[in-house]
């Protein structure tokens, strides 16, 4: 049991969450090599929404408004991390929700799939694939034509470089949740946000809710403004200089 008072106590919860996760088939082990991955870059940015990202949230939420047949694709970490918040988004923006792993297994999409349910999804594609993604050889190829194979607008997050690159290519736009700037999968991304999925996901949904009163044109302007590689630059400036001035006693937790 981790006690309440513990300096780390949040981030030792979200830790168990995913252990959680693995125990009940939900989340593969390698998914705690990512979460740890995840956690160091967290570190680096204060494990806090970085005020650099805000143009990154506006612009992402700007593109699920917009957008004509977004998908948000859910993996096993995110299932295992916050499946409430994604489910409560989806519905805020009319997204589909589709399961997509890279070590996948029927099992394992149909606990997804029911995770999901559970915190109040009325459908979950992808448990029964029946596409296939050009130009990609792992798993996660595998899609429904209902879901990401259609889709003008993915969501995905703690995801490899390989599949955002597949769906640049195939004319999709791709919002991605990742921890590390430096990722394949942030710098192929239209819209990248840096942040941990924890709290991106209800963030996004808060933006959504202030930008729904905008018209089209203000929301078109939003995404054709931002600049993915100029915010990733930001996001890099950003923790060298929280580096450079963090006092080190302070940093000594
Ligand atoms: O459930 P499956 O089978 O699809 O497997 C998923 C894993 C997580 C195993 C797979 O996608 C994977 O190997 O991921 P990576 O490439 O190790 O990690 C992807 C990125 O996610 C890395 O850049 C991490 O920094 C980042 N990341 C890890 N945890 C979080 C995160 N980003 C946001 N929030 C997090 N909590």
């Amino acid at each position: 049991m981790i006690p309440k008072d513990h300096p780390r106590y949040e981030s030792l919860m979200i830790r168990e969450r995913l252990v959680e996760g693995v125990r009940k088939g939900v989340a593969v082990l390698e998914g705690l090599i990512a979460h740890g991955r995840g956690e160091a870059f967290d570190y680096l940015i204060g494990e806090r929404s970085p005020e650099v990202m805000d143009g990154a949230y506006r612009a992402a939420a700007a593109m699920l408004l917009l957008a004509k047949d977004p998908v948000i694709s859910v993996n096993g970490n995110v299932a295992a991390l916050c499946p409430k918040e994604v489910v409560e988004l989806a519905r805020e923006v009319n997204s589909k929700l589709e399961v997509n792993l890279f070590h996948r297994s029927r099992k394992r999409a149909e606990r997804i799939a029911e995770v999901l349910k559970r915190s109040g999804a009325e459908e979950v594609l992808g448990v029964e694939p029946d596409e296939e993604l050009e130009g990609l050889s792992s798993e996660r190829r595998k899609v429904s034509s209902r879901g990401i194979y259609r889709a003008d607008v993915v969501l995905l997050a703690i995801e490899d470089g390989d599949r955002t690159e597949a769906l640049v290519r195939l004319g999709k736009k791709v919002i991605a949740i990742d921890l590390n700037p430096l990722s394949r999968t942030s710098r192929m991304a239209t819209v990248t946000i840096v942040d941990n999925v924890i709290r991106a996901f209800p963030r996004l949904k808060k933006e959504v809710r202030e930008l729904r009163k905008e018209g089209e044109g203000r929301l078109s302007d939003l995404v054709s403004s931002f600049d993915n590689k100029k915010s990733l630059k930001s996001c890099l400036e950003f923790i060298s200089r929280r580096l450079r001035e963090l006092e080190l006693e302070k940093a000594d937790r």
